[in-house]
């Protein structure tokens, strides 16, 4: 196996689901940290690796590909292809694929309303709209994990992978699950034991901090 190459920065949730799965497939990986706040991903030299200036961006050997949930499909495709965290079986991976999109869609857009704001403009305050919002989107979560050990079924797959970092920076940012979200709340802590996972949480920690720095209180 060639080298491989993670762009990446700890406060970034997709950043941290690609870590995340790195580590469960146990790849040997070297991070490249991007500094968002210092405007990195704008400059020349990163542009040429991702032209749309984000993070992650995986390098494996040569080939390079940007967006989180593509990467989990790939790595998962090159190192263990078939596997249950993304089989074959078009039903089994019609469901992950939905839940994908849905975190790509309106999760994750849902924790950058709130953050946004903070990190890049300085806004003191987290408006009560987008915290109500993404109470909303963790219903549905709670929904989907209904009768399910996971987010798309019984198996672990890259949907929770994608999911997890997103729903630590939800705890890190002073959301307690077990008041309302049973499923959720146990989901997280069955998560915990997924290697890499106390690095993901010190990622979610870092930027619960900048929040909390930026508007003085926690988000939650
Ligand atoms: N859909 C993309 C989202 C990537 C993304 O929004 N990355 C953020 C960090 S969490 C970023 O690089 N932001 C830099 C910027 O917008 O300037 C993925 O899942 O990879």
């Amino acid at each position: 196996m060639g080298k491989v190459t993670l762009y990446f920065t700890a406060g970034s949730m997709p950043s941290r689901a690609c870590l995340l799965l790195l580590r469960t497939l146990n790849v040997d990986v070297e991070i490249k940290q991007v500094d968002l706040l210092e405007g990195e991903q704008h400059n020349e030299s990163f542009l040429k690796i991702n032209p749309v200036g984000k993070i992650p961006v995986l390098v494996d050997d040569g080939f390079t590909l940007s967006e989180s949930r593509a990467i989990l499909a790939y790595l998962v495709n090159s190192r263990k292809p078939g596997d249950k965290l993304y089989p074959t079986d078009a039903k089994k991976r019609a469901v992950i694929d939905q839940r994908l999109y849905y975190d790509a869609t309106v999760v994750f857009p849902a924790l950058v309303a709130i953050v946004r704001p903070s990190l890049y403009n300085k806004v003191t305050e987290v408006s009560q709209e987008s915290k109500n919002n993404l109470i909303k989107i963790l219903r549905i979560l709670e929904g989907y994990l209904k009768g399910h050990n996971y987010f798309a079924g019984d198996d672990l797959t890259i949907a929770d992978f994608s999911i997890l970092p997103n729903i630590t920076s939800v705890v890190e940012f002073g959301f307690d699950l077990s008041k309302e979200l049973p499923n959720l709340d146990k989901w997280y802590k069955k998560m915990q034991s997924v290697p890499g996972f106390d690095e993901n949480k010190a990622g979610a920690k870092l930027l619960a901090d900048i929040m909390t720095k930026i508007i003085g209180t926690s988000v939650f």
